[in-house]
């Protein structure tokens, strides 16, 4: 009722919200001045939306969340986006200007952390109750700053005193084994489409120094009362940033765990029956220790019996995998959780003599021999669920990685297969393609994406047709002038964008892309001109301390400055690497796509969620048949996907006989002679530094640890292929109907709803 007046008198709010702030009317307000504006009285809506409650509860513990703006999507999903616009018009204003003031929080990395972000929109919008769980890093992860063709971190200054954030009074007391710390609670709204109210909880603690942080993003590890909040994922290639990256963790858990049990105990529920009121998913294997940590509490305070303490916190965790690369698969040394957390040690140590007791396989124990404990092992033996994030991924992990838990507990291990939330993916960034879409077929897939299909009856219709191509057209246009305003580069909006943004790593390929642009521009020079100009893009951030994805980025970077400024070359063909990738810049970019790079190892790709972004937007996807990319492939056949490389099985081969070897495809084959050697040739060194470039030619030659070189013929030969058929505007139009039609599976709705159906059932609130 409240909300219906707020929304009826939605322009007053605002006039009164100016004046009150400002000291002016609307109309006078800067862009800046209105997006404070637009934030209060969006807040206002959200704080007196019903929320989302019930008798059991979905805890989604995870160390990113990767929210992007919040502006736009919570107009959307309160449904009153279209009044706004709507005002603002009367008021000589434009949502795109105003939300160019919008800081992005900083608080994630790439799909995991995104892939929570969708989540929550999803869980919100079915009605399910649920919160996020996380911390409210100061300077987030980093911004991105090239300079001299390196890339550079800075802290990512993105908080403000007016923000999306409700400071609570809700704090606790987290002891670490030297030391105590108190925490502070902030909630932020999360809103359902057309729904109710969910929270993420993000946790922080008042006696950080922002100061500390003296050039770059370095700063003293081990002042952990001052850095615990500082930055998400804080250099660890030494111990004290281990050991920060411990003290973070058990932070998290340590509040989760206190947050829920107040929950429980506000609500009276018998902690006996935990696993009635609260289902815990651990996102990766970063939160684990909420396992130990309940256990710890439970028997410690709330006198139960170790065996029933093990019991009840079993039946509430479920755990999921998000990669098979073990970098990722924490193990920590015992003696750095002595420091951190010894009050977790005896449980640690009970939990691995109980595996021990039971299994005789020495792969399965908690604790190795080295004194290392395997933190997705706690939740593997002590969680209800497994489940990995794509099919391909989950066989992986049933078959392979985890096979010898797979032997004991097979009834535990399930796939759920990534979603993106079609609100930001689709409705928010690609409003002309939305409005399309439902004159065509209605408004239903904003609830039920899988009416998409509907499209496909349209397959003949030319108007349709003309009509999707010619708003990719209009959105390549808006992103060629957002890349000359942001990069200060000029793009042709007639040439083939070709678009590869995720977080740089060896294993997603961007190096082959690179070769295949040497390739390119060689023949360029040499007077094959490609039919059309080809605009080649990249976004992606390298962990500060990955030496080789930092090395990665600067060839591109040279690379870049060579084609754009060659007379010869650059009326055929552009590079551009995106400056701080982030979410915002992905929702400019693809919209506007022609050609989806997802080029990863066979194999290594968990899943991968820019496909499935891609896809909705009417992008072509160029691919291995790894992670979601295979589903895509399933769903729209070999007519509508290009498909190239080795396959996993052939990759798993490889990895277990060692039979790789690199320098051999590069000995056989001019074309890649020629790409690999263009990397220290006298030209690239003439832009870039010498030892980057010879440090990345020598890693391709004598080691390539995700076999770029076996895959770089059958990449190029795809990649020409995917650009002639471009030229085919008949084949490449109903391509991208297909794939339009078809990525209603991709929705995260999909994904949430078989979660609650196959772990967490909870009940609806309706
Ligand atoms: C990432 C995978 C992606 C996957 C996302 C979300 C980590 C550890 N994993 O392939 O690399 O799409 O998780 O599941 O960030």
């Amino acid at each position: 009722m409240q909300r219906d007046i707020l929304v009826l008198n939605l322009e007053e709010q605002m006039e009164r919200s100016a004046d009150r702030q400002f000291d002016k009317s609307f109309a006078d307000c800067t862009d800046k001045e209105a997006y404070y504006v637009l934030l209060d009285v969006t807040n206002e809506l959200m704080r007196v939306a019903e929320p989302i409650v019930g008798e059991k509860k979905i805890y989604y513990i995870s160390m990113e969340f990767l929210i992007g703006k919040l502006l736009s999507n919570n107009l959307i999903n309160l449904r009153v986006y279209d009044k706004v616009n709507q005002i603002l018009r009367k008021n000589g204003k434009k949502l795109a200007d105003i939300e160019e003031y919008e800081p992005e929080p900083s608080l994630g990395n790439g799909g995991l952390g995104r892939l929570a972000a969708c989540f929550l929109d999803s869980i919100a919008t079915l009605k399910l109750p649920g919160e996020g769980i996380g911390l409210n890093y100061h300077y987030g992860l980093f911004k991105q700053v090239f300079e001299k063709n390196l890339q550079t971190a800075q802290k990512d200054q993105w908080q403000e005193n007016k923000s999306w954030l409700e400071k609570t009074d809700t704090t606790f007391d987290v002891n670490f084994g030297d030391k105590k710390v108190t925490s502070r609670l902030y909630n932020l709204y999360v809103c359902g489409y057309d729904s109710g109210i969910n929270k993420l909880r993000l946790f922080d603690i008042e006696t950080v120094d922002e100061k500390l942080v003296k050039k770059g993003i370095n700063f003293d590890k081990t002042k952990i009362e001052k850095n615990l909040t500082l930055f998400l994922y804080p250099d660890d290639s030494d111990e004290a940033g281990n050991l920060l990256r411990i003290y973070q963790e058990y932070f998290l858990v340590s509040n989760a765990a206190q947050l829920i049990l107040h929950e429980m105990k506000e609500r009276q529920y018998d902690l006996h029956k935990l696993y009635d009121h609260a289902v815990i998913q651990i996102n990766d294997t970063h939160p684990t220790m909420i396992i130990p940590e309940l256990i710890r509490i439970l028997v410690e305070e709330k006198a139960f019996s170790m065996d029933d303490a093990i019991k009840v916190v079993s039946k509430t965790c479920a755990y999921t995998n998000h990669t098979i690369l073990a970098e990722a698969l924490e193990t920590w040394p015992l003696a750095y959780l002595e420091k951190v957390v010894p009050q977790l040690v005896p449980y640690i140590k009970e939990l691995d003599k109980r595996v021990r007791a039971k299994v005789k396989n020495k792969n399965v124990q908690i604790i190795d021999k080295d004194k290392k404990v395997h933190m997705a092992f706690i939740d593997i033996h002590y969680g209800f669920s497994v489940n990995g994030v794509a099919a391909i991924h989950t066989d992986i992990l049933k078959n392979t990685e985890l096979n010898d838990f797979y032997k004991l507990y097979p009834e535990k291990f399930n796939n759920k297969t990534n979603g993106i939330t079609f609100r930001r993916w689709l409705l928010s960034c690609n409003h002309p393609l939305a409005d399309l879409i439902a004159d065509t077929i209605g408004d239903g897939y904003k609830k039920d994406a899988t009416r998409l299909e509907d499209l496909l009856s349209h397959e003949k219709d030319e108007g349709f047709l003309d009509r999707l191509e010619s708003i990719k057209q209009e959105k390549k246009k808006d992103l060629a002038a957002y890349i000359e305003k942001h990069e200060g580069v000029q793009i042709d909006p007639t040439s083939i964008y070709d678009i590869q943004v995720k977080r740089l790593h060896e294993y997603k390929r961007q190096q082959m892309n690179a070769l295949y642009i040497i390739h390119k521009y060689l023949e360029i020079k040499n007077g094959k001109k490609p039919v059309r100009p080809l605009t080649f893009i990249f976004g992606a951030k390298a962990a500060p301390a990955y030496v080789i994805a930092k090395d990665i980025i600067h060839l591109l970077l040279c690379l870049q400055e060579i084609v754009n400024n060659d007379p010869d070359v650059s009326p055929y063909m552009k590079v551009v690497f995106v400056e701080n990738y982030n979410v915002t810049y992905a929702e400019h970019l693809i919209p506007a796509a022609d050609v989806s790079e997802q080029i990863s190892l066979a194999s290594k790709e968990a899943s991968g969620t820019s496909n499935m972004k891609f896809m909705l937007n009417g992008a072509i996807t160029l691919g291995t048949d790894d992670g979601a990319n295979v589903e895509i492939h399933d769903l729209v056949g070999d007519d509508n996907i290009y498909i190239f490389g080795i396959d996993s099985d052939t990759v798993i081969k490889h990895y277990k006989k060692a039979d790789y070897v690199s320098r051999k495809y590069y000995e056989k084959s001019p074309v890649i002679k020629e790409a690999v050697d263009f990397i220290v040739s006298k030209q690239c060194l003439k832009v870039g530094k010498k030892e980057n470039l010879t440090r990345l030619y020598n890693e391709l030659l004598n080691k390539d640890w995700f076999m770029t070189l076996i895959d770089l013929e059958s990449y190029i030969e795809a990649k020409d292929r995917i650009f002639a058929d471009y030229e085919d505007r008949n084949k490449w139009k109903h391509m991208m109907l297909v794939n339009i039609a078809k990525a209603g599976y991709f929705s995260s709705d999909r994904t949430i709803m078989e979660y609650n159906k196959d772990i967490w059932k909870l009940q609806r609130a309706d």
